[in-house]
């Protein structure tokens, strides 16, 4: 609902002030142990709709019995101890504990139903073939795990995990009672004062979550509603504890595995989590390594490698820039926006089509008029042949076609209709038929393996006239422009159009701009406040938008031995108008075809993720062998393994652009680290400050792309020359580091690391750093200080561990930074410029900026060391095609620098062709006077080469002679005295 969301994205923006704080945050002393709170809660609102509803804590809880220990843990029975509460749902009286030490660093505590038959006809209870769920390793139990497991029955059930080595304790339910109903599940954790809670993706909200935050569950097409529920679901969190009195900085995680909706309600001293139905099975993460420390880096990989999966490698060149945009017309804008971009000599890697393309806005189809073929054909096939890439949108709904109307045929529908593989609607059995954006809907049902070789099929056809490179799956919450079956009945109305003005059509102008912006172009500014107001009075005179469908019901009675799943008892706080779960959504009670005839209520928050796990499957059965390139918007724990992820809906104002850091650090900890924004902002106008520093913000993001909302001025990096200057520079550094982003990500793929990062998890033992998300760095070696604000030309930022042995190095003078230990330093950042650090002990290997990444790709390599205050450095870099699912060779070259010598060892059979060119030192206190250099085993002339020194850098040059045939095909080592 385009015209509705961008006025509550006003809203929603109007209150940016809880996020604003640029600085570090304050230095609070926390608390090791957990106390239980009994007396002392503070109160938990009971429901978003109402304030005196039923306190589920008033519930009797469970007693346990019936102990049985097994080889990795042990089971009991939990029984209700009292009348049954009916707090939001039916107690379910007899359930299951399961404790499972499944590896030395995850502990998992299951508690479901103890008779579920058949199996999950009642409670449902999220299967593993369907969402990863982690095991026990085989050999694991509490004897030699790093958590520990204790429980009490006084006076009723209740838990604590700590860790064993330091009796730490991490998770305690004490002093409260477990709550498991069939549409409502509440556990709550004592919480050490002022905790540091990190993750709960997806939110746009601060990093540091805060303890006075509730985080609804429920992937919603409302924009990027701040603090509210948006897109995707990953309920996994991350603590972090700072040490007191010179101690340790300790962390650990905590992953629910459970996909309904849901609350996580942060407060003061506890946390309670709230389901609408399943069960609770939940993964404890010590975060410790071998040596018993723990960190935040090592739980978030934890819960990648041992909870949801790693993520996808991802092909070389989607690291290249992209730019989309809703509204480009036919296929001559899109030969001007290439154009454009090649003229301005701005790289462009990839072009994106929105919904333009289509006929009536039906997936798989082509625009006859706007989108010819073979014209569109030969367009895309002329971007391949220049390296350059294409990607275009399919929308999750299928357009059902006109019964009366024989000409109105639409066969992706009729091939799904044949195999039965939509939603149902459970009053008529009926397919669902809900509203998009070409009319009347249907959505693939993906519990059914037919819709697998279906929309495969579909891919697969399309691509034959549109051979595009990667999908972009949209409205995958997925999105339905009204409430319930509305098509029932009126199908002939097809193609209906969508309940709302489109944008482009009259009195849809936007006329708003970012902050500042009536200080930098006054005239402008005030002419688009009279003319937004005018347009506003003549829609208010003659309403065009039609009545609202009412979806308000509030709370429900829980009903014995009846489930009210479009209203459930309990009311989470879903961002939608009356919070209702069917509000422009596919309503909770429709049904899918499986033989449970599983309903929405359970499945919804599922659905992005199994379109694009289908996606992948789709690409990979079209492009044998090779990387699928996915980018989708609603996604849920393990969707990094076949998908990447944007922001979704933005806007081009500079609170947008700060909390699109924080998002992405909640996708690094959530193992979906292509991850973007929409740079220079999605709805409102941009103006020229804004995309300058946001198109130099996002050349750090992983996933780098430049989209627009169709009613809003263009925004392409060449249609001012500031930002097409800004541009150009800041994608020459981030071209420069193209190895460096990719090898990241093989360790992000091979070991879940993160690829953005936060200074709170490089520098763990910095207190002060520990809501800091106004600087970030890319890997361990990159330091990123970036503008969020307007009208600067400059910029404050932190330098780590100055004082404590770290030395910073400008990136673009390699001067080395001079500061005070926790200093604020004031760094000149004019429009076109982004301040770049690199981090003293790290080997760069850097290539040459081009135009697209291929070209890149080929020109000499050169190392840049970067030396520690001990003088050293290290560094990596995975090579290999760039593209193959299981590349053939690949190569893993290790860099370090010690006692004067800068070597390298290079493993694997993958072949680099370009030379190393040269190699940049800085940071040395003296220049060399003499240097052998051995590489393949071979002595080379040093003499030969040319040399520079000044400020502490080396340059050396004229290395290509000695690697000719490929900088890393053999060791190398270059030694000074
Ligand atoms: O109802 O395809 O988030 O990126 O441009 C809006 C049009 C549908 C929402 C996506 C946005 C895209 C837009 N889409």
């Amino acid at each position: 609902m385009l015209f509705l969301q961008v006025a509550a994205l006003a809203a929603s923006f109007a209150g940016f002030t809880t996020a604003q704080s640029l600085d570090p945050s304050g230095t609070q002393r926390v608390i090791p142990t957990l106390s239980p709170q009994i007396n002392a809660l503070p109160s938990l609102t009971p429901t978003i709709y109402d304030e005196s509803a039923p306190d589920p804590q008033a519930c009797p809880g469970y007693k346990a019995s019936n102990v049985a220990e097994n080889d990795h843990g042990f089971t009991a029975d939990l029984t209700i101890y009292g009348a049954n509460c009916q707090a939001y749902g039916n107690d379910i009286a007899d359930l299951t504990l399961e404790v499972s030490y499944q590896a030395k660093e995850r502990l998992n505590v299951r508690i479901y139903p103890k008779n579920i038959a058949p199996a999950n006809s009642t409670q449902y209870i999220l299967p593993a073939h369907l969402v990863e769920q982690p095991d026990w390793d085989g050999k694991t139990n509490a004897n030699c795990s790093d958590l520990a497991f204790e429980w009490s029955n006084n006076p009723t059930f209740q838990f604590r995990v700590s860790r064993v080595s330091t009796g730490e304790e991490l998770f305690s339910t004490y002093g409260h009672v477990i709550v498991f109903e069939d549409q409502f599940l509440e556990l709550v954790t004592n919480m050490v004062d002022d905790y540091n809670v990190y993750g709960l993706a997806e939110n746009i909200h601060d990093f540091r979550l805060g303890t006075n935050y509730t985080q609804t569950f429920y992937a919603v097409d409302a924009g990027n509603s701040i603090d509210g529920n948006v897109y995707g679901v990953i309920p996994f969190y991350q603590e972090t504890r700072y040490g007191q009195n010179g101690s340790e900085t300790t962390a650990h995680g905590m992953y629910a595995r459970n996909a309904h909706g849901q609350e996580w309600l942060l407060r003061a001293n506890t946390i309670a989590y709230r389901t609408l139905g399943g069960s609770f099975d939940l993964y404890f993460l010590s975060g410790q390594k071998e040596d018993g420390s723990s960190s935040a880096l090592t739980t978030i990989s934890q819960f990648q490698v041992g909870c949801i999966g790693t993520p996808a490698m991802q092909m070389y060149w989607t690291f290249g820039f992209h730019q989309a945009r809703w509204g480009y017309e036919n296929i001559s804008v899109d030969q001007s926006i290439v154009d454009g971009y090649r003229q301005a000599d701005i790289p462009l890697e990839c072009l994106w089509n929105d919904l333009d393309i289509y006929d009536l806005y039906r997936d798989f189809t082509n625009n006859d008029i706007t989108y010819p073929l073979p014209e569109f054909t030969n367009f895309i096939e002329s971007l391949h042949a220049n390296g350059q890439y294409y990607v275009p949108i399919i929308d999750s709904n299928i357009y059902v076609p006109n019964p009366d109307n024989a000409s109105d045929a639409y066969a992706p529908f009729e091939r799904g209709a044949s195999l039965q593989t939509y939603i149902r609607d459970p009053t008529t059995g009926d397919f669902y038929y809900g509203d998009n954006w070409p009319g009347f809907s249907v959505w693939a049902d993906w519990l059914l393996s037919t819709s697998q070789s279906w929309w495969a099929n579909e891919i697969i056809q399309w691509h034959k006239g549109t051979p595009f490179d990667g999908i972009w799956i949209d409205l995958s919450e997925a999105s339905s422009f009204c409430a319930g079956s509305c098509g029932n009945g009126r199908l002939t109305e097809n193609p209906a159009h969508p309940p709302f003005l489109l944008p482009g059509d009259p009195l849809t102008f936007d006329f708003n701009y970012p902050e500042g912006f009536n200080i930098t172009n006054a005239t402008e500014a005030a002419s688009a406040a009279a003319a937004s107001a005018s347009q506003a009075s003549a829609i208010s005179a003659s309403p065009i938008l039609p009545a609202a469908t009412t979806t308000t019901q509030g709370r429900t009675e829980p009903t014995p031995g009846v489930r009210n799943l479009n209203f459930p008892p309990y009311v989470i706080n879903n961002v939608q108008a009356g919070h209702a779960l069917g509000k422009s959504s596919i309503a909770p009670n429709a049904t899918h075809n499986d033989q449970y005839n599983t309903t929405e209520y359970e499945m919804h928050n599922l659905f992005g993720y199994q379109i694009s796990n289908a996606t992948y499957h789709a690409l990979i059965e079209l492009f044998p062998g090779r990387r699928p390139f996915t980018v989708g918007r609603s996604v849920f724990a393990g969707s990094g393994k076949t998908t990447s992820h944007w922001g979704g809906d933005n806007t081009s104002t500079w609170g947008s652009m700060f909390l699109s850091i924080s998002q992405a650090f909640t996708m690094m900890m959530s193992g979906i680290p292509m991850f973007g924004a929409d740079t220079c902002g999605f709805a409102r106008n941009t103006d020229f400050q804004l995309c300058s520093r946001w198109m130099e913000l996002s050349a750090f993001f992983p996933f780098y792309r430049n989209h627009n909302v169709k009613a809003a001025i263009s925004q392409e990096a060449y249609r001012w020359s500031s930002v097409a200057e800004s541009a150009r520079r800041a994608m020459a550094v981030r071209y420069s580091l193209l190895g460096y982003m990719y090898t990241l990500f093989y360790h992000a793929h091979t070991k879940g690391e993160t690829v953005m990062r936060a200074l709170a998890w490089e520098f763990p033992n910095d207190e002060s750093l520990r809501g800091t998300f106004s600087q970030f760095m890319l890997g361990p070696s990159i330091l990123v200080t970036p503008v969020l604000v307007p009208n600067v030309e400059t910029v404050q930022g932190v330098f780590p561990g100055i004082g404590k042995g770290e030395r910073w190095y400008d990136w673009y003078t390699l001067a080395e930074v001079d500061a005070q230990p926790g200093e604020n330093v004031t760094l000149q950042a004019p429009l076109e410029h982004i301040n770049v650090h690199v981090r003293g002990g790290s080997v760069l290997v850097l290539q040459e900026p081009k135009l697209t990444t291929a070209e890149t790709r080929k020109t000499p390599y050169s190392l840049l060391v970067a030396l520690s205050s001990d003088n050293t450095a290290t560094g990596n870099l995975y090579l290999d095609d760039g593209e193959s699912l299981q590349p053939n060779a690949t190569r893993l070259v290790q860099f370090s620098y010690s006692n004067n010598c800068l070597s390298f060892t290079s493993d694997g059979d993958f072949h680099s062709a370009p030379a190393l060119g040269n190699i940049t030192i800085a940071g040395l206190h003296e220049q060399p006077q003499h240097a052998s250099l051995k590489s393949g085993g071979k002595d080379c002339d040093y003499s030969e080469l040319s040399t520079s020194f000044d400020g502490g850098v080396l340059k050396i040059s004229g290395l290509d002679k000695y690697t000719s045939n490929g900088a890393f095909e053999h060791d190398f080592e270059l030694n000074f005295s």
